[in-house]
């Protein structure tokens, strides 16, 4: 029985001065660091858009940030370009110690659909990679933290829990976008309901 940590997203374009960042993100960093050294496995999932991504709002004619349009038969928020390949934007936050992650599992590569989840795109078609790593090395639980709550996170925690691993939440290792007022409470709402343990 292995336990395995999945830092979400930890990038320069979800902390202060990225192009999304996310309000208070630079607070994990320090939580992930600090967990890092308790866990068997550590993969860290890394936001990876080609330029010209179909979630960005720069790419979509007559939509602002922030509004919800249709990519490809998907409901989509409209992002800042963020996390472009090869962009320091896309870079892990340098405060980061990545001499403790074992594994760079990228996602929303695809340009036609975006990718939330570590596990699959938001259309369930493609996976990662991460579930067949997980299980090839003999993982039955994670815990996750990151950014932001109330995409990513929610995702990634939500799909473990459906691949059958037993899956928790580090609570204060998150912080979310809250484009509404309310949605960080919900996603973990969400998550708890989908049999994730808050911790
Ligand atoms: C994320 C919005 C767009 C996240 C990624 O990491 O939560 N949110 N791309
Ligand atoms: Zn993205």
């Amino acid at each position: 029985m292995k336990h395995a940590l999945i830092l979400v997203d930890l990038q320069n374009d979800f902390v202060a001065g990225g192009a999304l960042a996310v309000p208070e993100g630079d607070a994990v960093i320090g939580v992930a660091n600090e967990q890092l050294s308790k866990f068997e496995l550590v993969v860290a999932t890394q936001d990876w858009h080609p330029p010209g991504h179909g979630s960005f709002a720069s790419q979509n004619v007559g939509v602002s940030v922030g509004e919800v349009f249709d990519l490809n038969g998907l409901q989509q928020v409209a992002w800042p370009d963020h996390c472009v390949q090869g962009t320091s934007g896309a870079d892990f936050v340098s405060e980061l110690n990545l001499q403790g992650v074992d594994h760079v599992i990228q996602k929303g590569t695809d340009r036609q659909v975006d990718s939330y989840s570590g596990f699959f795109d938001n259309g369930r078609l493609k996976e990662t990679g991460l579930c067949g790593l997980l299980k090839s090395q003999g993982i039955d639980e994670v815990s996750v933290l990151g950014l932001a709550t109330d995409y990513c996170v929610k995702f990634t925690a939500i799909d473990a829990v459906e691949l059958g691993f037993k899956t928790n939440l580090i609570l204060d290792g998150c912080r979310g976008v809250e484009l509404k007022p309310g949605d960080v409470e919900r996603a973990i709402e969400e998550m708890r309901q989908s049999g994730v343990v808050v911790r």
